[in-house]
C-alpha cells in the first residue's frame, strides 16, 4: 500500500498551506480534492487576512504576489447614523493591520507552491474515508478518475475538508461535542468593476438592515448587504442591488460606493459552529471542519491558517524529536483562539446586524453600543486587537 507521512482531505486553504508547511519541514504528505483545481481557484469566499496570515505566508515563501497585488488597511470604518467612523487600528496595535488579498489569489499562490513542490496534489477524487484512526497505522481510501479505489497509508490524517467534508463526521458522535448558532439573516455578495470608493472597508449599521464595503483591487469592490439567510439572489436585479447599497451605505458627508458592472453574486447564510475536540487518533481538524464564524469578523480563512500553522509546528516537533506533546495540545490550543475568534465574531455581527421584531430597545441599545465604541480608544482598541488578529501561537 502506497504511504505517506501525512494524509490530507481537502484542498482549501487550510489543507494547501499544510502541505506547505510540511514540504518546507521535510515532512511527505499527500493532497486529496474531491473538487476539480478550476472551481477550488474560482470559488468566491474570504477576502481579509490577519497580520499573523500575511506573516506566515511572507515567512515561508508566498509574499510576493500578496506583497505586490495585497492592499494593507491600518484602518476600518464604523458606519451609523449617516456618519462614517474611523478606528485606527495600526495606531491602537502598535502597527498591526489587515491586508486585502482574495482568498483565491491564495488559494492559486498555495496551488503554485504545491505543483513546484512536486509533491502529490490529487483533484476530483470521490468516494473519501478515513480509516481505523484510532489505531497504528491509519489510512485514506479514495477513488480517482479512472474508477479505480486506491487506499494510503498514512501516519496521521488531515481533516481540511470544510464544513461539508467527511472527516468530522467519521468521529464517533460519542467522542466529539458539537456547538452551534444560526442566525436568522445570510448575506447577499456581489463583485463589481468599479474602483473602491473609500480606502478602507466601511461596516454599516442601519435600519434597512446590515451593509458592508468592501474591495478586491484598485478596479473591483466587493459589497455585502444583510438578506434572508434563504433568500433568492434571483429577485435582486442590478439596480434593486445598488438602490438598496445606496441607501445602507450613503452617509451625510456625500460618500457612496462607486457603482460599475456586477459580475458575481451570490447569497451565504451565517453561522457559529464549533467541533470539540479537534483530534481523534490520529486524525486532526483544521479549517472550517472544525469551526464556522460568522464572516463579520473576517476570521474564517484566517483561523484555518492559525490552525495549519500549530499542525505543522506539532507535526515537525513530532518527526524532529518523537514528542508528540505538541500534538496532545493542538486541540485545547485551537479551541483558546476559535472561541476568541467565535465570541468576537457573534459581537460583531450582533452588534451591526438587524434582526426581525427586535423592538425599539434593542435599536436604541445597538447604537449605544457603537456611540460608546467609537467614543472610547479602550473599547476600539479591543476591536482593532481582535480584527487585526494577534500573532499565531
Ligand atoms: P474550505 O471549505 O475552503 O476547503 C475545504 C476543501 O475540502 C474544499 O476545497 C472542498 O471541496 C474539499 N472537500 C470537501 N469534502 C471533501 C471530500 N469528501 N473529499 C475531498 N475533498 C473534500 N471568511 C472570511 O473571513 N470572509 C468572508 O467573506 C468569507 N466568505 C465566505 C463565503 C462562503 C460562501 C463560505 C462558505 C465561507 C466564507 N468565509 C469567509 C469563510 C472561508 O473563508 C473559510 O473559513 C475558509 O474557506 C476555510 O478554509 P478551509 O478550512 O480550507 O475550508
Ligand atoms: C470580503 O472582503 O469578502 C470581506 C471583508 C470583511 C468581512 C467579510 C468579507 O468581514
Amino acid at each position: 500500500m502506497p504511504r505517506t507521512q501525512v494524509g490530507i482531505v481537502g484542498a482549501g486553504p487550510a489543507g494547501l498551506m499544510l502541505g506547505h508547511l510540511l514540504h518546507l519541514r521535510g515532512i511527505d504528505s499527500v493532497i486529496i480534492e474531491n473538487r476539480s483545481r478550476d472551481y477550488v481557484i474560482e470559488r468566491v469566499r474570504a477576502g481579509v487576512l490577519e497580520q499573523g496570515t500575511v506573516d506566515l505566508m511572507t515567512a515561508t515563501g508566498l509574499g510576493d504576489r500578496l506583497a505586490r497585488d495585497g492592499m494593507r488597511h491600518e484602518g476600518v470604518y464604523l458606519a451609523f447614523g449617516g456618519h462614517r467612523h474611523r478606528i485606527d487600528m495600526a495606531g491602537l496595535t502598535g502597527g498591526r493591520a489587515i491586508t486585502i488579498y482574495g482568498q483565491n489569489e491564495v488559494v492559486k499562490d498555495l496551488i503554485d507552491a504545491r505543483l513546484a513542490s512536486g509533491r502529490p496534489l490529487h483533484f476530483e477524487v470521490s468516494d473519501v474515508a478515513p480509516l481505523n484512526v484510532t489505531g497504528e497505522t491509519p489510512s485514506l481510501r479514495f477513488t480517482e478518475d479512472d474508477n479505480v479505489a486506491r487506499e494510503l497509508a498514512c501516519d496521521f490524517i488531515a481533516g481540511c475538508d470544510g464544513f461539508h467534508g467527511v472527516c468530522r463526521p467519521s468521529i464517533p458522535a460519542s467522542h466529539i461535542r458539537l456547538y452551534e448558532r444560526e442566525y436568522p439573516f445570510g448575506w447577499l455578495g456581489i463583485l463589481a468593476r468599479a474602483a473602491p470608493s473609500s480606502d478602507e472597508l466601511v461596516y454599516s449599521r442601519h435600519d434597512r438592515g446590515f451593509a458592508l464595503f468592501s474591495m478586491r483591487s484598485h478596479s473591483v469592490t466587493r459589497l455585502y448587504l444583510q438578506c434572508a439567510p434563504d433568500e433568492d439572489v434571483n429577485a435582486w436585479s442590478d439596480d434593486r442591488i445598488w438602490a438598496e447599497l445606496r441607501h445602507r451605505l450613503e452617509t451625510q458627508d456625500g460618500w457612496r460606493p462607486n457603482e460599475g458592472e456586477i459580475f458575481q453574486k451570490g447569497v451565504t447564510g451565517m453561522r457559529s459552529f464549533v467541533a470539540e475536540p479537534m483530534r481523534y487518533g490520529r486524525l486532526f481538524l483544521a479549517g472550517d471542519s472544525a469551526h464556522i464564524v460568522p464572516p463579520t469578523g473576517a476570521k474564517g480563512l484566517n483561523l484555518a491558517m492559525a490552525d495549519v500553522s500549530r499542525l505543522a509546528d506539532a507535526f515537525a516537533t513530532f518527526y524532529s524529536t518523537g514528542s508528540s506533546s505538541p500534538l496532545d495540545q493542538y486541540s485545547e490550543r485551537g479551541l483558546r483562539r476559535t472561541w476568541r475568534a467565535q465570541r468576537f465574531s457573534w459581537w460583531m455581527t450582533t452588534m451591526l446586524h438587524r434582526t426581525e421584531g427586535e423592538g425599539e430597545f434593542d435599536r436604541r441599545r445597538q447604537l449605544a453600543e457603537l456611540e460608546y465604541l467609537v467614543s472610547s480608544e479602550a473599547a476600539m482598541t479591543s476591536l482593532a486587537e481582535n480584527y487585526v488578529g494577534t500573532p499565531f501561537d
